[in-house]
């Protein structure tokens, strides 16, 4: 029988399997993988994107030594769901044909980093491991105001004591120092985040590090990663809003089976990838994914248009009362507002890659934020502001400001995201989470009082976001406060006459 609380699971799996069923089965033989990849950070977007990639290139080529061990960090949430289900789990896809579910068979190992770290460093350490991809979202990698490894971070500094380690960078340096006293085999860690040059940031905080462990244990591990670890950028594109319990119902009655694991995407996805490896690679290029020597272009597109845009329609469409990022679109004031940050603010800084159509990549953009039935919640995308500003907006507004020119648009971005920090509610009078590293602080700061300008004043002054330059900069800081006080105006008052 299909169905009826049945857990999803390879035997039960195989029960249901067959003709006329309405997704597709795991492309690979689940039972036979074993794992040549560890993931850290084994959220929706991984589970979405790369393991998907993965399992296509396995079957791609027929191989059977590119199966995942996944890590999640903090929560044993993941761990809950997928090791009773074999770690299989289903990809709703939602796109404008209606879902489509896909079963994926690509994780085979699921570990909990926080609770059992040892397991971490010793998967990282086994030389039939060649690949170690990380998706641990910005704060995940615990950078301070300079970019560098925070070293006042209590976790960075118990990880450097010696204990167990429970930060993704002490995961790595512990095992990759584990992997050098097992014979040393040659590695690639390649993340997979939204930072620009997420690869070159990654190895700049291993190798910080290694540099602040005590004489002995460092002694040599330098070296020795220099020379057997690679660490090639990437840029991955795949909107992952979190799955709700309709997500599950629709993907359980599609399945027949129950799935606890359920991830939801768009059906779009994109991977444009560094090539640059220490030793073996999945054949991710059999999947779609791009190899490049040249990664950088690409990233910046992506950051900047995308990203940059999602924060602005978060922001301002939270605010304004939209749930959902389509919704927000919807509005055709929020709509002129994406399209001219795009256009007007965005465009000019880019170094366009061969073989990019820049026009048709920002239509495909609103497109996909357009999908009505992805849901993807302003508020979730709205999270983490101060780790996101300074990758997707900031850059840009930096860019345009030497070239002379305050980047309007850019500079509403920013606006929205102090206004929504400091007014706490939307238009309907329901609350904004703030949910944020640095909150704390940003509250702090933004509780200053109602006048625009010591608001932002006060909120520019937060260093790790803005740097030194940016309170300096007159011009900036002028639009941004003449900016502050229009949407405050309009958010408080009559909705006919948005600034944007
Ligand atoms: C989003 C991204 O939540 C966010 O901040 O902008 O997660 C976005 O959906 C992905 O980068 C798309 O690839």
């Amino acid at each position: 029988m299909r169905g009826a609380g049945q857990r999803l699971r390879l035997d039960t799996l195989d029960r249901v399997a067959g003709p006329g069923r309405g997704w597709h089965g795991p492309q690979v033989d689940p039972r036979a993988l074993r794992v040549g990849v560890v993931h850290l950070g084994l959220g929706a977007f991984h589970r979405a994107h790369q393991a998907v990639f993965t399992e296509l290139a396995a079957a791609a080529t027929g191989r059977d030594d590119w199966g995942i061990a996944g890590v999640t960090q903090r929560s044993a949430a993941v761990r809950e769901q997928l090791v009773p289900q074999d770690g299989l789990y289903s990809v709703l896809e939602r796109g404008a044909d209606g879902p489509a579910l896909r079963v994926v068979g690509s994780v085979r190992e699921v570990l909990h980093g926080g609770g059992d770290p040892a397991a971490v460093v010793d998967r990282i350490a086994d030389p039939a491991v060649r690949v170690v991809t990380v998706t641990v979202t910005e704060k995940g990698y615990r950078r301070d105001g300079r970019g560098g490894l925070d070293r006042s971070d209590p976790e960075v500094v118990a990880d450097l004591t010696g204990r167990p380690p429970r930060t993704a960078v002490g995961q790595l340096v512990r095992g990759l120092q584990a992997r050098r006293s097992r014979g040393g085999a040659p590695v690639t860690v390649l993340s997979c985040d939204n930072l620009s040059g997420n690869g070159r940031v990654l190895r700049g905080l291993v190798h910080e590090f290694v540099a602040a462990l005590p004489a002995a244990q460092g002694a040599g591990l330098a070296d020795w990663i220099t020379g057997a670890v690679r660490f090639p950028s990437c840029m991955v594109d795949r909107i992952v809003p979190a799955t709700r319990d309709e997500d599950r119902a629709d993907a359980n009655r599609l399945l027949g089976l129950e799935d606890r694991g359920v991830v939801v995407t768009e059906p779009f996805r994109q991977w444009v990838i560094e090539d640059d490896f220490a030793a073996d690679r999945p054949t991710w290029e059999r999947a779609g994914a791009l190899f490049t020597t040249d990664v950088a272009g690409w990233e910046a597109v992506k950051l900047r248009t995308l990203n940059a845009t999602h924060s602005l329609l978060a922001y301002l469409g939270a605010l304004s009362g939209y749930d959902t990022i389509a919704a927000a679109l919807s509005d055709d004031r929020l709509a002129a507002a994406a399209e001219a940050l795009m256009v007007e603010d965005v465009t000019p800084t880019l170094r366009v890659p061969d073989g990019l159509d820049l026009a048709g990549y920002r239509r495909q953009v609103l497109a996909r934020f357009a999908n009505p039935a992805l849901r993807h919640r302003t508020v979730q995308v709205a999270m983490d502001g101060s780790q996101k500003l300074p990758v997707r907006l900031l850059g840009t507004v930096r860019d345009r400001l030497s070239a002379g020119v305050v980047p309007r648009h850019a500079t509403l971005a920013v606006a929205a995201w102090m206004v929504y920090v400091a007014r706490g509610w939307d238009v309907r009078g329901r609350e904004l989470p703030l949910d944020d590293p640095l909150a704390d602080r940003l509250r702090a700061a933004a509780s200053a009082d109602a006048d625009p300008s010591r608001l932002v004043d006060s909120l520019l002054r937060v260093s790790e976001i803005f740097g030194p330059d940016l309170p300096e900069h007159g011009g900036f800081r002028a639009v941004l406060t003449e900016q502050v006080m229009r949407l405050r105006t309009d958010l408080n008052g009559s909705s006919s006459h948005h600034p944007y």
